[in-house]
């Protein structure tokens, strides 16, 4: 699943999915992210390497990340995500 320039609204399959997000300075959404296996990929970012390069904070229907100076907003469909559920095992960078 790729991002694309501009905002965006990803919805993943059933099974794991891995999101790709580029470096286009807007809000991305993925609104059914399961932290059991799903995958972000920033590899695509120039100055995001490792997972303290990553803030993570607590929004009101999920989490959001803050990377490369833009937000990713991470939505389950149960609006239970949490900080807590999110570590480096998460992410490929
Ligand atoms: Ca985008
Ligand atoms: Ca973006």
């Amino acid at each position: 699943m790729v991002d694309g320039s501009g905002e965006d609204q990803l919805h993943g399959s059933h099974g794991a999915d891995m999101f790709t997000f580029v470096q286009d300075g807007k809000t991305d959404y993925i609104t059914d992210f399961n932290p059991d296996w799903d995958r972000i990929d920033f590899t695509l970012f120039s100055d995001v390497s490792s997972f303290a390069d990553l803030r993570i904070v607590k929004g009101c229907q999920g989490v959001m990340i803050y990377a490369g100076g833009e937000f990713l907003v991470l939505e389950t469909e149960r609006h239970n995500l949490d900080i807590e559920d999110l570590s480096a095992a998460h992410f490929i960078f």
